[in-house]
């Protein structure tokens, strides 16, 4: 079992009787790690390992190489090259440690948690100390990376430490980090901003060797690693601008909390991105900032695993334990990781060991919950008094003093300072694009031609002459080809081809990822086609002009959070493309709530930052139960807000096509927020003929021309819509009005007023198929009636519920004729 070779195995007498050199090395390279010194405080003991208890000099030097400080896992690599590697690493002479470097970190590390807690007490700060080790570790990542070919590090972290790693990583100085604690000038972020330490910081590194690396600290909220993915896909996106060096210049680096890491399942979705094509950047680093505790939360209730790091096992990756008070341990785990980083482009875990000095913020007392753990650590000496003995670095007071009244001079200015400092600078690609409100001059023109979208057509319904196409996709493409002939009216599936395929065009990348997108859920896409006879591949979009941008469409894993929050990561620095991300159902969505609420509702007030990330959410009331029914639309209109983003509902696949166009086209940068169809992908009545695309414009409202003066004007959104305009013709009623409204946030005053003023007698009813307590209605009465004066405003809708929709599909059909018998007769 230690070893896989034949005599190990058929061994009569066990592995360990007759121990050899290999034998011996190899059960210390397996269980080693269990055994290591890890824990600066001792709190955490080693293990004890049956198979370990070997005697001899083999033995020892094993146990010196894996149970010292450092203490890897690597058996579960399957790759052995990798494995070897990592074995010779440990086993072969160390690399030697710039330790004066080291010290001058540790010193400036804790002296500035030290200036920060004399100059501000009682705020909170979350300070670095007992895992100070952080500094030197990531310097020599930085220093590796920067001679390998690193130009850029997208680093996503937490609280912990972040105030320390703005001022020691991203080299910010002093002054503007304690800026932020003298909250000045509050009125000009009233209502907006955030906490010092989630906001996001650039800087400049310059290592040992010269090569300067540009420091990129992500925005992230308090929730916890739900900046990973959002970390990942900014990675990604930048990789991809660059091309083919990309992944050997952007180097993402994740710092996690311990507690966290073993906890939150978003690490598991993120971990999850190493090696898929669509996700990959070629390696993420991830450090465990582990200081054995989780606010009050000792790891024996954190998680059911030995290490928080376990979760990383299921994936052939190494994690390096490291006990953060072996400094030259710790710079040496360092530049294995980011070499093994660059030498196999794969993730790589640290787990740095220490403690926490403090409270889990300094506002908070410790004793009370781990009354002997803070007595064993109030007596402890920091970090960089304990190397500058073990280095025998002799008087180092002299120094300390230096650094600290560099610190303390920067919080003097600080105090001085009138105005916020910004910690960040945008990258240039953002030029040009806005935010704030909506204005509509920033509106384009979206239709085109006739011949334009047959010059789109025929390489979008065209195959290599070798192409075993299956016969139902072939079928599909002939249709999607009869479309823009005009002998039927285009469907959303056609409808959404176009418009990519306009926008590559353009040279507007697009990039969409989603749970089986490249199909469709509902086999409306066929984005990809696969050859019959050997899977190979084709992508239409990928051929429509010699010189056009990129078309990425990738079936994402099965995951919402992670996924969601990569692609807006990605839409954050790729503002010049259109970048989507598709729910299987619209549901699924709330899966990633922290996502949407956190970064694409608020991500612009809280930081300033713009992204004009698309969520195709598919939705509509079809009989298929409580799931698969609402995308809930509700939720996403509580959080709209100062036109933070777009929420729109296109009731044809012209206005889906327009509305597409818009997002890529306009210069204003917002999310938007698209509630897709299922059952009407196809239908008729929302397939739209092909002079519709050469309309000018998405329009937000869609006018009924059909009636004039009406009596009753029914307003609603997406596929009861055109359930009302089937009912009123089974009716034959002449005095309703049916106006779709495709555009619901920013809310389109002026167009309904246009709309309700055009039949100045009707009564004005909302209908929605949404019980009473969900869907558009509260959304829609006080701005209706606010537009409609002293006319009254009525609504139709389900009663209010707990679930959306019934499990029962002959219940459904019942409410469905229901709510449209009501639609037109209901009076209340
Ligand atoms: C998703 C989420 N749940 C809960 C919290 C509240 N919270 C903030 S810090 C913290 C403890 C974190 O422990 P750990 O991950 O070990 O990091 P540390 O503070 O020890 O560095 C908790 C529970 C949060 N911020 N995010
Ligand atoms: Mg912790």
């Amino acid at each position: 079992m230690v070893t896989h070779s034949k005599d190990a195995s058929e061994s009569s007498t066990g592995v360990f009787d007759a121990p050899n050199g290999e034998r011996v090395f190899e059960a210390f390279r397996r269980w080693g790690y269990l055994e290591a010194d890890l824990d600066p405080l001792g709190l955490f003991g080693p293990a004890r390992v049956p198979e370990l208890e070997i005697g001899g000099e083999i033995a020892e030097q094993a146990r010196r190489v894996y149970c010292g400080t450092v203490g890897v896992e690597f058996a579960h690599i399957t790759d052995s090259e990798r494995r070897r590697w990592i074995q010779e690493r440990m086993e072969g002479p160390q690399a030697p440690v710039d330790q004066p470097a080291a010290l001058d970190q540790l010193i400036r590390a804790d002296l500035f948690e030290l200036v920060l807690q004399q100059r501000y007490i009682g705020t909170k700060r979350y300070s670095l100390e007992g895992v100070t080790a952080l500094i030197p570790l990531v310097d020599e990542i930085l220093e590796v990376a920067g001679q390998l070919g690193a130009i850029e590090l997208v680093m996503g972290m937490s609280h912990r430490g972040r105030l320390n790693v703005i001022v020691q990583v991203a080299k910010r100085s002093p002054e503007e980090v304690f800026g932020g604690f003298e909250d000045v000038d509050p009125r000009s972020v009233l209502g907006g901003g955030d906490v010092k330490y989630h906001m996001g910081a650039t800087g400049e590194y310059v290592t040992r060797t010269g090569a300067r690396v540009h420091i990129h600290l992500v925005s992230n909220p308090s929730h916890l690693e739900a900046v990973d993915p959002v970390t990942v896909g900014r990675t990604r996106a930048k990789q991809d601008r660059i091309g083919e060096s990309g992944k050997a210049n952007h180097l993402p680096l994740l710092v996690h909390g311990d507690a966290a890491f073993a906890g939150q399942g978003i690490v598991a979705e993120t971990l999850n991105f190493a090696d898929l094509p669509g996700y990959t950047v070629g390696g993420t680093i991830h450090v465990i900032a582990n200081n054995l505790i989780g606010f009050t939360t000792l790891p024996r209730e954190a998680h059911s695993s030995r290490f928080s790091a376990e979760i990383a096992r299921r994936q052939s990756i190494p994690i390096f334990h490291v006990n953060a008070e072996d400094v030259d341990a710790v710079v040496r785990v360092g530049r294995m990781a980011a070499e093994y980083r660059y030498q196999f482009g794969s993730d790589v875990v640290v787990d740095l060991i220490g403690y926490r000095r403090h409270g889990h913020s300094e506002v908070d007392d410790p004793t009370i919950t781990q009354p002997l753990l803070y007595r064993a650590i109030k007596d402890h000496p920091p970090l960089w008094q304990i190397y500058a003995e073990d280095i025998g670095a002799g008087d180092v007071e002299a120094r300390v003093r230096a650094v600290r009244e560099e610190f303390e001079s920067g919080q003097e200015k600080a105090a001085r300072l009138t105005k916020m400092p910004l910690l960040r600078e945008l990258p240039r690609y953002w030029d040009g694009f806005r935010g704030g409100r909506y204005k509509a001059e920033y509106e384009v023109e979206t239709g085109i031609s006739s011949p334009a979208l047959s010059a789109l057509a025929e390489p979008l319904t065209s195959y290599p002459a070798d192409f075993h196409i299956h016969p139902k996709v072939k079928r599909l493409l002939e249709q999607r080809a009869e479309m823009v002939r005009g002998k039927r009216t285009v469907d959303y599936g056609m409808a959404e081809a176009l418009a990519f395929a306009s926008l590559v065009k353009s040279g507007i990348p697009v990039r969409l990822s989603g749970e089986d997108s490249r199909r469709g859920t509902f086999n409306q896409r066929h984005a990809v086609l696969i050859d019959t006879e050997n899977e190979g591949e084709y992508m239409p979009l990928a051929h429509i002009t010699p010189n056009q941008a990129r078309c990425e469409i990738y079936d994402s894993p099965l995951s919402e959070a992670g996924v969601l929050g990569f692609e807006y990561g990605y839409s954050r620095d790729y503002p010049e493309a259109l970048v989507l991300w598709e729910a299987q159902f619209g549901d699924f969505a709330n899966v990633a709530q922290a996502v949407i609420d956190q970064f694409i509702s608020a991500g612009e007030d809280k930081w300033g930052l713009l992204s004009g990330l698309v969520l195709l959410l598919p939705h509509g009331y079809e009989g298929q139960g409580p799931e698969h029914s609402s995308a809930r639309i509700e939720r996403f209109l509580q959080l709209a807000a100062r036109d933070n983003f777009q929420i729109c509902q296109p009731s044809s696949s012209a206005q889906y096509f327009h509305l597409l166009r818009r997002q890529g086209l306009l210069q204003w940068r917002k999310p938007l927020v698209v509630f897709t169809p299922k059952s009407m992908l196809r239908h008729p009545d929302a397939c739209s003929p092909i002079p519709d695309f050469s309309q000018p414009n998405f329009l937000k409202v869609l006018p009924d021309l059909e009636v004039e003066s009406a009596q009753r004007i029914l307003l609603s959104t997406g596929k009861i819509g055109h359930e009302l305009r089937e009912e009123r013709k089974k009716r034959k009623d002449l005095s309703t009005a049916i106006v779709f409204v495709d555009q619901l946030y920013p809310f389109p005053e002026r167009e309904l007023a246009t709309e309700l003023k055009r039949h100045p007698e009707a009564d004005i009813v909302w209908v929605q198929e949404e019980p009473a307590n969900m869907g558009g209605l509260f959304y829609m009465l006080p701005r209706l009636r606010h537009i409609a004066g002293s006319r009254p405003v009525l609504s139709v809708k389900r009663s209010a519920s707990a679930s959306p929709a019934t499990g029962s599909m002959k219940a459904h059909e019942m409410e469905q004729r229901a709510l449209l018998a009501l639609a037109f007769s209901s009076s209340q």
